[in-house]
């Protein structure tokens, strides 16, 4: 009988479908690369993790810890006023939504830290876009399998966002200084684990070919479906936190129950793939040239992937 190696990280997991904390690493630039993979492992089974007690860690070391995991995009496709590495927002995200969907390149991962926490509230919020179309009844699954979404970046904020950086003017200015529109699968096979997840979020302005009545009603169906209580995992913020999440099998919501205390998050988002649907299309740029922004960095499978709940289909990956 062959024994497996005892693991680097205690991984602990905090909910069915996502959600796991990692305790007794210290992120460091000289990481042992074993402790990086099961990192990584980690990050492509539960979906969402928070690594505990990193009080040593500033921008700089974000942003080394998250070059360990992946190659950086740059801060933003559009909003690098603020530094060209990191993405910091005052505030909270109070909208779901997956990462820059409205480039073609949609970032693999992204690595949260919490710099200013109100005194109270301010949790964010995941959930399993995974869980989500595996709980789909059947002819439902069939109908988003074969849908194609509109995301962009010039999209209805203020019907979304109400705190923080994310409603005020100038910062929707720079957001929207270049217009980015892209044509994704509503259903994407996840490149590394196989898994048939949801792309949706608040960058969807609508669905090929429907009416925009109809892809309202749509859109509304099935994020009703991503954003189930029973679907996601909240994490409230202590000092040393910090969260990484995979951006392809996700969304989440920055929850704006602080009052007027201020609030501050940095993030390093990491380059991904370019989405394929379940007939293996890929997404369709419309408009605005993501090359700038980041590499396309499409990821091997990994053998023998167990999915964090018995919530999930895979496709076979060629
Ligand atoms: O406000 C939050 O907790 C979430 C921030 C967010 O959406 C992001 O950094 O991508
Ligand atoms: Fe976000």
């Amino acid at each position: 009988m062959t024994s497996r190696p005892r693991p680097a990280i205690e991984v602990t997991k905090l909910g069915h479908h996502l959600g796991a904390r990692i305790d007794g690493v210290t992120l460091r630039p000289d990481l042992d690369p074993r402790v990086i993979e099961e990192i990584r492992r980690a990050v492509l089974t539960h979906k969402v993790v928070i690594i505990t007690g990193q009080h040593h860690v500033d921008d700089a070391a974000q942003y080394e810890f998250a070059g360990l995991l992946g190659t950086p995009t740059k801060a933003h496709p559009t909003v690098l006023s603020r530094g060209e590495d990191l993405l910091p927002l005052e505030g909270a995200a109070n909208s779901w939504h997956t990462d820059v969907t409205f480039v073609d390149r949609i970032p693999k991962m992204s690595v949260l830290r919490a710099v200013v926490q109100p005194s109270y509230g301010g949790a964010t919020m995941w959930a399993s876009t995974v869980a989500a179309y595996a709980a789909l009844p059947a002819p439902l699954r069939v109908l988003a399998d074969n849908l194609r979404a509109i995301h962009t970046n010039d999209y209805d904020y203020a019907e979304h966002l109400t705190v923080g950086d994310s409603s005020d003017p100038e910062y929707r200015a720079e957001f929207t200084k270049t217009v980015f529109r892209t044509e994704h699968p509503v259903v994407r096979v996840h490149p590394e684990t196989g898994e048939r997840a949801l792309t949706l979020g608040h960058f969807v302005s609508g669905f090929a070919g429907l009416k925009t009545s109809e892809s309202a009603d749509i859109l509304r169906l099935l994020q009703a479906r991503v954003e189930r209580p029973d679907n996601t995992f909240r994490w409230n913020w202590s000092p040393g936190d910090i969260a990484i999440w995979d951006n392809r099998s996700t969304q989440h919501y920055g929850v704006a129950d602080f009052g007027d205390a201020y609030r501050k998050v940095n993030r390093v988002t990491l380059a991904g793939d370019i989405p394929v649907g379940v007939d293996g299309r890929p997404s369709v740029s419309l408009a605005g040239d993501a090359s700038a922004y980041s590499v396309v960095d499409t990821p091997d499978p990994v053998p023998g992937f167990v999915p964090a709940s018995e919530r999930s289909i895979t496709a076979p990956i060629d």
